[in-house]
C-alpha cells in the first residue's frame, strides 16, 4: 500500500485529495497545525466521511524540524504541498506571513523529503495568479509570469524552488499551475462561496442582500474534486514536469453570481450592491488557462461545469442554513 504525505489536509484540496487517494487504498498522513478550535479542526474530512481513515500528525511550515520528523517517521511514496496562507486578499494585510508560509514553507518541505526521503514525489501547489497582469491568453506553461500579490509572488518563488530542486538534485518533484477551482467545501472567504452562501441567506429571508468588489474580474473555475486527480496524475508520470490544470473556459464574478441566484430561482439584479472597500490594492483582470498539456500528456479533462458547479454549491449552503 503506497503511502501519501499532505500538507494543508484541513483544507479544501487537502479533503478531496484524501478521498482520491483513499478510494485508491493509499495510506494517507496529512499534516494539520496545532489551533486552539481543534473541535472544528477536520470539519471538510468530516463532511466527505474520511477523517477516520487519514492519519492526521501535527507540523508547522515553519517549523522545519516538526516536517523533518514526519517525513522521516512515515516515509512516504508521494509528498502532496497543499499548505498555504492561501487568501490573496490577506496576502497584501500579512506580507511577511504569506511569504514566510507560501514561499518558504514550500522550501522547507523540499528539504524535509531531501533529507528524510529523497526519493519520494513531489507535488507543489501553484498557481495561476502567478500570470498576474495578462501577458498573453490563453494562459500556458510558457506564458510569462507577472505576479501582482504577495501572495502570487511568494507562489513564484516556491515555483522556481521546485524547479530547481528537480534540477539541482534530481528530485521527482512537480508543479502543477491550477486555475482556481472551487466547491461546497471552499473557503467562505473566497468569491464564488460568498456568492453561494449570500445567496442561501437570501433565499432564506436571513438577508435581503450581497456586497462584492470588482464583479467584472474574469476566472476560469473548475471542480476541486477534478483537480486533486491531476494532481496525482502529474506524479504518476516517469518524468516531473510542470502542468496547467484549467477548464479553458473564463467567466466574470458577475456571471458566476447570475448562475448562482438563478439556480436558486432569484434575479441577481435586485440583490447585489459593490462596494470599493472590497477592491485589491491590484487586481488580476483576466485568467484563462490552457489545458492542452495535461491533456495530452496526462490524458486529463475538467469533467464539471461552472453552472453545475455553482448549482452544486448553492444547494450545500441552503442544506447547511437550512440546518
Ligand atoms: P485552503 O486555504 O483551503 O487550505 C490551506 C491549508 O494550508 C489549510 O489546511 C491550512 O491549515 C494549511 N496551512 C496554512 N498555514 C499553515 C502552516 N503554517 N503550517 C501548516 N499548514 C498550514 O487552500 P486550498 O485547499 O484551496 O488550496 C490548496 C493549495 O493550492 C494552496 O497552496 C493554494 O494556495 C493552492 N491553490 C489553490 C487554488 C484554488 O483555486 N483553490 C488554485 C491554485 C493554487 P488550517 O486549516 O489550519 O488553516
Ligand atoms: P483568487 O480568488 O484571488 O482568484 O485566488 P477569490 O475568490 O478570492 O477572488 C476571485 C476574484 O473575485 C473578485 N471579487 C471578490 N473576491 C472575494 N474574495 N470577495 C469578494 O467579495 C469579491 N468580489 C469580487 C476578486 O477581486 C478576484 O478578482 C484563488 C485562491 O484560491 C488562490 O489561493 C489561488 O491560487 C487562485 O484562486 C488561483
Amino acid at each position: 500500500m503506497p503511502t501519501a504525505l499532505i500538507t494543508g489536509v484541513t483544507g479544501q484540496d487537502g479533503a478531496y485529495l484524501s478521498r482520491f487517494l483513499l478510494e485508491k487504498s493509499y495510506e494517507v498522513v496529512g499534516v494539520m497545525r496545532r489551533s486552539a478550535s481543534s473541535d472544528i479542526i477536520g470539519e471538510r474530512l468530516r463532511w466527505l466521511g474520511v477523517i477516520d481513515r487519514v492519519r492526521l500528525v501535527e507540523g508547522n511550515l515553519t517549523d522545519l524540524g516538526s516536517v523533518v520528523r514526519i517525513v522521516q517517521t512515515h516515509q512516504p511514496d508521494e509528498v502532496y504541498h497543499l499548505a498555504a496562507q492561501s487568501f490573496v486578499a490577506t496576502s497584501w494585510q500579512q506580507p511577511s506571513l504569506t511569504g514566510l508560509v507560501t514561499g518558504l514553507g514550500a522550501v522547507t518541505m523540499l528539504e524535509a523529503v531531501r533529507i528524510g526521503r529523497p526519493q519520494a514525489r513531489f507535488y507543489q501547489a501553484s498557481s495561476s495568479e502567478m500570470f498576474g497582469k495578462v501577458q498573453a491568453v490563453p494562459q500556458s506553461e510558457t506564458t510569462p509570469f507577472y505576479p501582482r500579490s504577495p501572495y502570487a509572488a511568494a507562489k513564484l518563488y516556491a515555483h522556481w524552488m521546485t524547479v530547481n530542486y528537480r534540477e539541482s538534485f534530481g528530485m521527482h518533484a512537480s508543479s502543477g499551475i491550477l486555475f482556481n477551482h472551487e466547491s461546497p467545501l471552499r473557503g467562505i472567504e473566497f468569491v464564488t462561496r460568498r456568492i453561494t452562501d449570500g445567496v442561501a441567506r437570501i433565499k432564506l429571508g436571513l438577508t435581503d442582500h450581497l456586497t462584492l468588489g470588482n464583479v467584472e474580474a474574469k476566472r476560469d473555475w473548475g471542480h476541486a474534486a477534478d483537480y486533486v486527480e491531476a494532481m496525482w496524475l502529474m506524479l504518476q508520470q516517469d518524468q516531473p514536469d510542470d502542468y496547467v490544470i484549467a477548464t479553458g473556459r473564463t467567466m466574470r464574478v458577475a456571471d458566476f453570481a447570475d448562475m448562482a441566484f438563478k439556480a436558486a430561482g432569484l434575479t441577481m439584479a435586485d440583490h447585489v450592491r459593490t462596494d470599493q472597500a472590497l477592491m485589491r490594492p491590484a487586481e488580476v483582470e483576466l485568467l484563462l488557462g490552457d489545458p492542452a498539456k495535461a491533456e495530452r500528456k496526462l490524458g486529463w479533462k475538467a469533467r464539471v461545469k461552472l453552472e453545475d458547479l455553482a448549482a452544486e454549491m448553492v444547494a450545500a449552503d441552503l442544506a447547511r442554513l437550512s440546518r
